[in-house]
């Protein structure tokens, strides 16, 4: 379908096109730093601008902060392609063959979601023993994206196997180098989806796919000021060249990192549902809800909202703990009735428990292995654990630099378990649905008759809440360290300093996504915490689509 000759066409579409844009109209132009996807549709639609204008303007942007200026390292590598399929695209809305609100959207992908390797990006989890390897295929949920009409921008930087690999910094990978927080420079950007985090949180795309196993979307996207969802395991297929780069099948779920709730629930519902190749989600319900109904004010209204206090207390520090407090207060203005406290029966064990890094330890050792076996190249001859870790040590200067000499150790662990049929993992297992679910969430939404906890996303943390794979988390902004915040010393990146962003999670049974979609939009509309504090000035980029409009294909980039 992509002849040179159906692409002359689209050329020529797209000058006509050109000049039958509106311009600069009555309606401004929308700041690519905090663009909705909504805004974003709405200037496309009106012809103001088009997705080949989007794409060469992230494109700048990116450019102006990721290797030159602040050096985000957010981004590993833009797609060659995406100026092409931003022409396909708005060829395709010129016929009137425009598919939805992903439509011409440029999208970043965290380095652990495949992409079909002929377009020539690479699949590593930021691991240089990934390079060059080539997956059979998109991941499903590329796939979906692309169906959507969506356009790959490129890959994003993430902690290195999604920091199941030892003592790493957030952030940092062999390949990607530290990506760094937009909210104060060289400060941890957290992860492990931390390029996703960092690129949505300064607008380098429209909107970034990141994953959790425990953790790694809802702590990045609360600590770059950003709405963050973790699906329920099973309900967005980690299928693709065998699977996105798994570290557990039970735990592993892949979601949006994104500048509002709204696009959340458009993303959400462009990526979720059943997939044959991914067992877990034929669990979900057979139709995916369409997650934009859901965007109603006035869904906090009557609703019980539970809050588990043991699982906080002690846990947070004291501005996102009085941040926490005034939240709960603006909840109750917004009509829901607040219970607190609405404790998880099993808080107690849950932090005693070691059962998690079982599962996903002997996961992981049996999970890469099969993902390894399904590419059809791997330059480097890894297939097994073990070769990752003699790779490793093989190459220290790319894999083992300062001050990361020692950041193996959860490979090495994982290299000790042996196998899913242990009866160890098994028990594991068990006791994981066992706390975080039965005796945990569920005890608790059913005890209080609730529809979801809250708590301060910085509380959402292994031992604390364990990661159930049955359960839903939601994070928006919350708050922003205080500006007499002490600097934190930079070991290699800055824990704490002024203005850093922190959120508020919703936690809920499993697959209650459409419901709890509802309560945070509410919330968010009633308080806009994310606007109310910027990125740095030099994290700024300067590139707008003003900057760009009039360019056209094949005259190179004219971006300031
Ligand atoms: C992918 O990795 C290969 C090395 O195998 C490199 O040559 C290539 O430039 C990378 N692709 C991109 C788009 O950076
Ligand atoms: C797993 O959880 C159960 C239930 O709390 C507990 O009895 C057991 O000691 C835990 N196992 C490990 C290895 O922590
Ligand atoms: C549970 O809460 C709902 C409101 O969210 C209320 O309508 C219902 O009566 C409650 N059920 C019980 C058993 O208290
Ligand atoms: C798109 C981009 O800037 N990619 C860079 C990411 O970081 C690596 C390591 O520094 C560079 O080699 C890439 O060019």
């Amino acid at each position: 379908m992509h002849g040179v000759w159906l692409l002359r066409i689209i050329f020529n579409l797209h000058f006509v096109f050109a000049f039958s844009q509106a311009g600069f109209g009555p309606h401004p132009l929308p700041d690519l730093y905090e663009a909705s996807i909504t805004e974003l549709q709405a200037g496309l639609a009106r012809r103001d601008f088009t997705s080949f204008d989007l794409v060469q303007a992230y494109i700048a942007r990116i450019d102006e902060v990721n290797q030159k200026g602040p050096s985000f390292r957010a981004v590993l590598e833009i797609n060659r392609n995406a100026l092409k399929d931003a022409l396909v695209a708005d060829a395709e809305r010129l016929l009137g063959l425009s598919n939805g609100p992903l439509h011409g959207i440029p999208v970043l992908l965290k380095d652990n979601i495949a992409t079909f390797a002929s377009e020539g990006m690479n699949t590593t989890a930021g691991s240089f023993a990934l390079e060059g390897s080539v997956p059979p295929r998109d991941a499903t949920v590329t796939a979906k994206l692309r169906r959507a009409g969506a356009i790959i921008l490129g890959k994003a930087n993430l902690s290195e196997w999604a920091h199941f690999r030892g003592n790493l910094a957030s952030g940092w990978s062999g390949r990607g180098g530290q990506c760094t927080s937009a909210f104060f420079p060289n400060a941890d950007p957290s992860g492990s989806s931390s390029g996703s985090a960092v690129a949505a949180s300064i607008g380098l795309a429209a909107v970034t796919l990141g994953s959790e196993t425990d953790g790694s979307i809802i702590s990045p996207s609360s600590k770059n000021n950003l709405v963050g969802i973790k699906p329920t395991v099973g309900l967005t297929s980690r299928a693709g060249g065998t699977s996105i780069i798994p570290i557990s099948s039970n735990q592993d779920t892949v979601g949006p990192l994104v500048r509002s709730v709204a696009d959340a629930a458009i993303v959400l519902s462009a990526i979720a549902g059943r997939d044959p190749r991914d067992a877990f989600t034929l669990a979900q319900p057979a139709r995916v809800p369409d997650y934009t109904r859901a965007l109603q004010q006035g869904a906090l209204r009557g609703a019980r909202i539970g809050v588990p206090r043991t699982s906080i207390s002690g846990r947070v520090s004291a501005p996102i703990a009085a941040a926490f407090e005034s939240a709960l207060d603006t909840l109750r203005g917004l009509g829901a009735v607040i219970v607190d406290p609405a404790d998880l029966p099993s808080a107690a064990e849950m932090r005693a428990s070691g059962n998690e890094s079982i599962v996903l330890d002997t996961d992981f050792k049996v999970e890469v292995a099969q993902y390894m076996a399904g590419l059809t190249r791997v330059p480097t001859g890894v297939r097994t654990l073990a070769d990752l870790i003699t790779f490793n040590s093989a190459h220290p200067d790319l894999e083992l630099p300062p001050p990361f000499f020692n950041s193996q150790s959860t490979f090495i662990q994982a290299e000790a378990t042996t196998g899913k049929t242990s009866p160890a993992y098994l028990a594991a297992l068990a006791a994981n649905h066992d706390l975080g679910r039965t005796r945990g969430i569920d005890a608790a939404l059913q005890t209080f008759n609730l529809s979801a906890l809250v708590l301060p996303s910085s509380a959402v943390r292994a031992r604390v809440i364990v990661r159930p794979p049955d359960a839903f988390a939601f994070a928006v902004p919350l708050g922003f360290l205080p500006d007499d915040t002490p600097v934190s010393q930079a070991n290699p990146t800055i824990a704490s300093a002024p203005g850093l962003p922190f959120g508020l999670a919703f936690m809920g049974t499993a697959f209650s996504e459409f419901a709890l979609i509802g309560l945070a939009f509410d919330f968010e509309q009633a308080t806009h915490v994310r606007t109310q504090r910027r990125a740095f000035a030099a994290a700024v980029p300067k590139t707008q689509l003003a900057d760009v409009i009039g360019n056209r294909p094949g005259k190179g980039l004219r971006a300031k």
